[in-house]
């Protein structure tokens, strides 16, 4: 009898990632990633002592070492008042050759065009349509939508549930809050800091 090649298919091995932060962006990070057919949690970089799940395997001064066992780490500290930490970070890891790879929910609806930068993570129920641009290192929260020809720069944090509308066009540092809400070809200056709520009808600048 002929055997079935299909029966058995082989999985592809998850990668281990590195999670860099302990506090609440981190816990979502972590929740995307055991959730992710691509990667797997190697554990947490803290530099607070306290037991958590996953387990806690080193500080930022290990970093160096670690990269001589793990590869791709992702920054899981979240970005409110300032991108700075997150980007200097960025940077760092660079220089010590590890990769941060783009981290995608299991739970997102992306249209295929979509072009997304290293170390970016895009939470569960985010939307992305057609031609979308996304620098390195942001957060595309849980529930954003970011809809056709949208630019998105690098450092930078679309928060909970922000709708983003046709062919705006927003900036490094950038931190819109959540819920709010960018009309269609907006500009949105880098270093920009727009709070939860806000209903963006005119190109932006203010910090
Ligand atoms: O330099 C650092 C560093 N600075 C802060 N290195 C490392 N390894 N960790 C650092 N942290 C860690 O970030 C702190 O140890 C702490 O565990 C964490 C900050 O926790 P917190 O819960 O206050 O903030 P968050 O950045 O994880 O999340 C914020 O931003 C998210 C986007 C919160 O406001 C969340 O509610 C929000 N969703």
């Amino acid at each position: 009898m002929k055997k079935n090649s299909n029966k058995f298919h082989k999985t592809e091995k998850k990668k281990s990632v590195i999670l860099i932060g302990c506090g609440g962006h981190a816990k979502v990070c972590a929740d995307v990633i055991l959730n992710s057919k691509k990667y797997k949690i190697a554990g947490l970089v803290c530099n607070d002592k306290k037991k958590s799940t996953p387990p806690i395997i080193g500080a930022d001064n290990d970093l160096k070492k670690l990269r001589e066992k793990y590869k791709h780490v992702l920054i899981g500290i979240g970005q409110i008042k300032s991108s700075e930490k997150r980007a200097k970070l960025f940077r760092n890891l660079k220089k010590m050759n590890y990769v941060l790879p783009v981290i995608i929910s299991e739970k997102t609806i992306i249209s295929k065009s979509v072009k997304i930068n290293e170390g970016t993570i895009i939470m569960d129920g985010a939307i992305i349509r057609p031609d979308v641009e996304i620098g390195y290192n942001s957060i595309i929260n849980t529930n954003a939508i970011v809809e056709h020809d949208v630019k998105i720069g690098n450092n930078t944090h679309i928060s909970t549930g922000v709708i983003i509308n046709g062919n705006v066009k927003i900036g490094n540092n950038v931190f819109i809050g959540s819920g709010s809400i960018i009309v269609n070809n907006i500009k949105i200056k880098s270093n920009s800091f727009i709070k939860a709520g806000t209903t963006v009808k005119k190109n932006f600048e203010k910090n």
